[in-house]
């Protein structure tokens, strides 16, 4: 595929130059450069990945260009700086969103071809960069994409993991975990900064000098120290006009081999303390909405977030000379509370490394620091035990009681208060063996406390932070996610790109909001079958890589019904198969029925300790094979499942998409990205009023979104009245039948019990609604076999969602944080 500058009107720079303001015989001369001098190969001798290399090594030279002036700039205009502290960054690759970005990907792919090489297949060769497991990584990635279209001074501080999120292979329609060794073939895009080292502490012990409090001095004398090493990525935005930093710590042992202990002779325990060490930035935690709870992954989190506290607090030092300013000139972004220990980091790098005094050091840690929450699930909560952060970081803990005892006495001093009360404002959580609760550790740290959709900030202040809002009533706001156009549009649909530029212009290109002015033309009969073509064109696509993948043919005639996301009971893709066994056993009942033929499309990763969504990766693809299997079906319905579900795959199947399944249990999915990238690509979106679906039913208009089940209060009573899935299966003929094949062993005659754990869940509490929700999901599916019967309706819909999905472009979300969080300039 091509990019969205391939002859569709990328237009003049500000500067008069065209597009990258390079020729295609320019970037020739550059790759050739770049594939002797760099990668040491001829043409002769070149393979693909020696001219992936080449070509990568030649934009990034355009990209560092940008990158120095825009560095000058926010040192010489004193320009505030945003710093994204993420334990995940979800990049995918560089090479396709770098091009568009400059403007250069139609003269990159004529110097190649002139070289007899093909852009599109080298660019295939880039591993996606995953480090990491979902929508929260992926989100850090848009965000540091839209910093730099805006041009707000920006840096994003994470991890260098060695091996992103595992691979997964299907094997007989289980998951299996493979590693992902994306640097195995070096990284072109980075640039590692051997000088750029901060010294990271563990362990050890607390001394205090000369008394406590203020008057004292407490000197921390710890037992290990790692070395923080910095890669920088440039981030190059939209036009190219701005380039900010992603700058990703490695951990590498202080001495390369303790040298006291090899002189003992203690060869192999040097080695040891070495690896680990060195294992900090080995591997990304591969689950999701669960808290790790393990040593390795505190020590992960308080590795990067000191490292990028140290270099940013001297980087203010430097240009500023005092600390005084730091809020002035520096905001933090805590994405959630993974990096929260930054409130007692930056208290400790003020008060002990700095000597200042802890009500200064408070006020200036508090105007900086700001915190995302993305989760309102209490297994994914994060807290520690105190024994553990007290053996891991055992200053930080006293630091940690010290702001709990002054939060506290605060509380007192404002009038009566109960223990029940105090409990639940206490960082510390009693009911549990003692432990700090991260979330409110990171609130009472932060200037501002955000939730990532309308809906999910309402309910934070109503639940996880009731408390914390009564006593800081106002701190917490609401900034409903987005996502970035130039990825999710412009590369990953050229062809609906190119025909929204021609029939509207290109102003969208720059404003998103200018979409809406697809609107008319969602009942012209010559647009429409244009849109219809593209869409098309994109499904023939995807089926290729579905032929390919999983055997299997698809008719691109079919209503191709997605649902990409991680593996999770409360995303319900259980929901979704037993939806799609019901519609098999009711074609089988009555082949006369006129339901729509259907593709349904699954791809997502489970956990890999996390046995039941394992089960429903299993089921999905038990399911599928015996539809496939089925003659009397086949060409009615279909389930395919897309192994190893990345951000490239999600670039081939979003644009590809008819219907979008965002069926979450309503109160549960804090907002959904997925959502707006296949609502933007023109999929009708079928959905509960969950995180920003509800938002998304006001921008497109509630007659083009197909909207069911329990609402969050219903999903509340419900839960309250105890009512099992046993009951309301009682109730639902049609859900009975669906049970009654997964229990007789229909989908796994091999192992008939196999299911079982599923429907124990759901026939029980069914937390997730599974039962409670399944007669509106049928009723609403039956509404897009309606929608799908009547192509012109269909399109106006699909069409007029494209319209109206610009609200959800991150650079509004990023113009929002900057005005309303950081203080940040954009532009
Ligand atoms: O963050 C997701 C939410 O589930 C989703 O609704 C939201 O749109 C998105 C961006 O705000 N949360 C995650 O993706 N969470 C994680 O990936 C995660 C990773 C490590 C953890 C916990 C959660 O330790």
């Amino acid at each position: 595929r091509g990019g969205a500058d391939d002859g569709i009107g990328f237009g003049p720079s500000p500067s008069g130059l065209p597009s990258s303001g390079r020729t295609a015989e320019q970037w020739r001369d550059d790759i050739l450069d770049k594939l002797l001098y760099e990668v040491g190969r001829t043409t002769q001798t070149a393979a693909p990945q020696d001219w992936y290399q080449a070509t990568a090594y030649a934009v990034r030279d355009q990209i560092v260009d940008g990158w120095v002036g825009s560095r000058t700039r926010t040192y010489d205009e004193g320009r505030k700086r945003v710093y994204y502290f993420s334990v995940e960054f979800l990049i995918g690759r560089l090479l396709t969103d770098s091009l568009c970005n400059m403007g250069a990907t139609a003269a990159v792919r004529q110097a190649l071809n002139t070289l007899g090489v093909s852009l599109d297949s080298i660019s295939e060769l880039e591993p996606d960069a995953a480090l990491g497991n979902g929508g929260l990584g992926r989100l850090a990635a848009c965000f540091m994409e839209s910093l730099a279209s805006l041009s707000t001074p920006a840096y994003g501080y994470g991890i260098r993991y060695e091996q992103g999120l595992f691979k997964q292979a299907l094997v007989d329609g289980w998951q299996r975990e493979l590693p992902e060794d994306w640097l195995s073939l070096g990284n072109p895009w980075e640039f590692k900064r051997p000088d750029v080292a901060y010294p990271i502490c563990f362990g050890g012990v607390v001394e205090h000098i000369g008394g406590d409090g203020d008057k004292g001095r407490a000197v921390w004398h710890p037992a290990e120290r790692a070395v923080a090493i910095a890669h920088d990525t440039p981030v190059p935005g939209w036009r190219g006009r701005h380039v900010n930093t992603l700058r990703l710590w490695s951990a590498r042992s202080l001495d390369p081999m303790q040298l006291e202990a090899f002189n003992r002779g203690d060869f192999v325990g040097a080695l040891a303390d070495r690896a680990k060490i060195e294992a900090i930035s080995r591997v990304l935690y591969p689950n999701d909405e669960t808290e790790a709870g393990q040593e390795l992954r505190l020590r992960q989190e308080f590795f990067f977030t000191s490292a990028s506290l140290q270099d940013l607090t001297r980087r203010h030092l430097t240009q500023y000379k005092d600390f005084a300013s730091l809020p002035d000139y520096c905001a933090i972004q805590l994405n959630d509370t993974h990096p929260s220990i930054a409130v007692a980091e930056l208290m400790r790098l003020l008060i002990d490394e700095h000597g200042m005094a802890w009500d200064e050091a408070w006020s200036i840690t508090t105007r900086t620091l700001n915190y995302t929450n993305h989760t309102l699930m209490p297994e994914a909560l994060e807290s520690w035990s105190v024994e553990l952060l007290g053996r891991v970081l055992p200053r930080h803990l006293e630091i940690i009681y010290q702001i709990n005892w002054e939060h506290l006495r605060r509380i007192a001093e404002h009038g009566p208060t109960t223990d029940a009360r105090n409990a639940a404002l206490s960082l510390i959580d009693e009911q549990h063996g003692r432990r700090v609760r991260m979330g409110h550790l990171a609130f009472l740290g932060a200037h501002r406390v955000n939730g990532v959709s309308a809906l999910h900030t309402e309910l934070m202040r109503q639940t996880v932070f009731k408390e914390l809002n009564e006593v800081y009533p106002g701190k917490i706001v609401n900034k409903t996610n987005g996502i970035t156009f130039r990825r999710w549009l412009f590369e990953a649909n050229p062809r609906l790109t190119a025909l929204l530029v021609e029939t509207i212009g290109p102003a969208f290109l720059d404003d998103p909001m200018r979409l809406v002015e697809a609107a008319p033309f969602a009942t012209d009969p010559v647009f429409v079958e244009r849109y219809a073509r593209c869409r098309r064109e994109n499904k023939i696509s995807l089926g290729r890589i579905i032929r390919d993948r999983c055997g299997i043919a698809t008719d691109p005639a079919s209503l191709f019904d997605v649902q990409i996301k991680r593996i999770h009971e409360y995303k319900r893709q259980l929901l979704n198969v037993l939806e799609t066994v019901a519609l098999y056993q009711a074609i089988k009942d009555d082949p006369g029925q006129s339901f729509a033929p259907r593709v349904k499309i699954f791809a997502g990763k489970s956990a890999a300790s996390y046995v039941r969504a394992k089960l429903i990766i299993k089921l999905a693809n038990d399911v599928g094979h015996r539809i496939d299997a089925d003659p009397a079906v086949r060409d009615r319905l279909k389930l395919v499942f897309l192994p190893n579900y990345n951000v490239s795959l999600a670039e081939d199947i979003v644009p590809a998409a008819d219907l979008s399944e965002q069926i979450s249990t309503a109160g549960m999915e804090a907002s959904g990205t997925g959502n707006m990238k296949l609502g933007l690509n023109g999929a009708i979106t079928i959905g509960t009023l969950d995180g920003a679906n509800v938002e998304m039913r006001t921008n497109v208009g509630e007659e083009n979104i197909v909207i069911f089940g329990l609402t969050t209060p219903e999903v509340q009573a419900k839960r309250a009245a105890g009512i099992t899935g046993a009951e309301v299966v009682a109730g639902s003929p049609r859900l009975a039948r669906v049970i009654e094949a997964l229990k007789a062993g229909e989908f796994s005659p091999d192992d008939k019990q196999r299911f079982a754990p599923l429907l124990d869940a759901i026939l029980g509490a069914d937390p997730f609604m599974v039962c409670a929700d399944f007669d509106s999901y049928w009723e609403a599916q039956r509404r897009v076999d309606a929608l799908w019967a009547d192509p012109a309706a269909w399109w106006r819909v699909s069409i007029l969602n494209t319209a109206h999905m610009g609200w959800f472009s991150s650079d509004r979300t990023i113009r929002e944080y900057c005005a309303e969080i950081w203080g940040a300039p954009t532009d």
